[in-house]
């Protein structure tokens, strides 16, 4: 198997918007309209009686915990406006997300003093590791909804994580779980070349431009 690469597909009719970078969009990304779909992988059928929501890891209390996907809807809803940023350079301005936010995740499910990082696990055992501090952003949200309709599935149904300071690809589709981590490892992509963090603003893609202390050793 050769170097997995992300894919795009769908959507991409209107073509990416040309001519002057639109403030606050962040280094390096230009504004694409539409909402193209971008993943490694096949799409994950949704059974709703199979599905959970697990925390695990260093709780606070030692115990993992989880949620059937009823429970987990009932869990108090809030919007976040946002943008998706690809680290393939394009980026989905404006989006309306709807759903849980990170932050009653921290509050239902307490991680213990020393955990600094976690790692977001979904379908297919893909991942993303964050630290504990963007996980905790008042804006990282678990979404369920764009623009106050359903996710559909090839865009993360039922659930996905938005970490909007971050590219997209921390932001796992078909989000099953969180682990709470004492110490940092490389998810997916960041074992496979990306940047350990990936903060857009501070235009971090690639592994290669990771300073010490930015990541494990790869
Ligand atoms: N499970 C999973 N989630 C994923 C990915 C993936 O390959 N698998 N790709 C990520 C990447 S690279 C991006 S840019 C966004 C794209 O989200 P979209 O397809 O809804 O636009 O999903 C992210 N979430
Ligand atoms: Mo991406």
């Amino acid at each position: 198997m050769g170097q997995p690469v992300e894919h795009t597909s769908g959507n991409v009719s209107g073509g990416v918007s040309q001519g002057a970078v639109q403030p606050g969009l962040p280094p390096g990304q230009r504004s694409q309209r539409g909402w193209p779909v971008t993943h490694y992988g096949p799409v994950p059928r949704f059974r709703p009686e199979r599905w959970d929501f697990r925390v695990f890891g260093a709780t606070a209390d030692g115990e993992k915990h989880s949620w059937t996907h009823e429970e987990f809807t009932t869990l108090p809803y809030t919007t976040v406006v946002a943008d998706l940023h690809c680290v393939t350079r394009y980026s989905v301005l404006g989006a309306e997300w709807g759903g849980i936010l990170a932050r009653t995740i921290l509050e239902l499910v307490p991680p213990a003093p020393e955990v600094t990082h976690v790692m977001a696990w979904a379908e297919y055992g893909y991942s993303a590791n964050l630290r504990l501090s963007d996980f905790a952003s008042e804006r990282t949200l678990f979404a369920t909804h764009k623009d106050g309709e359903l996710l559909t599935a090839e865009h993360g149904f039922p659930l996905r994580l938005i970490v909007p300071h971050l590219y997209g690809w921390k932001g796992p589709k078909w989000v099953r779980g969180v682990e709470y981590m004492t110490a940092d490892r490389r998810g997916f992509w960041e074992e496979r070349g990306y940047h350990n963090i990936g903060d857009v603003w501070k235009e971090q893609r690639y592994s290669y431009q990771e300073e010490p202390g930015d990541g494990p050793e790869l």
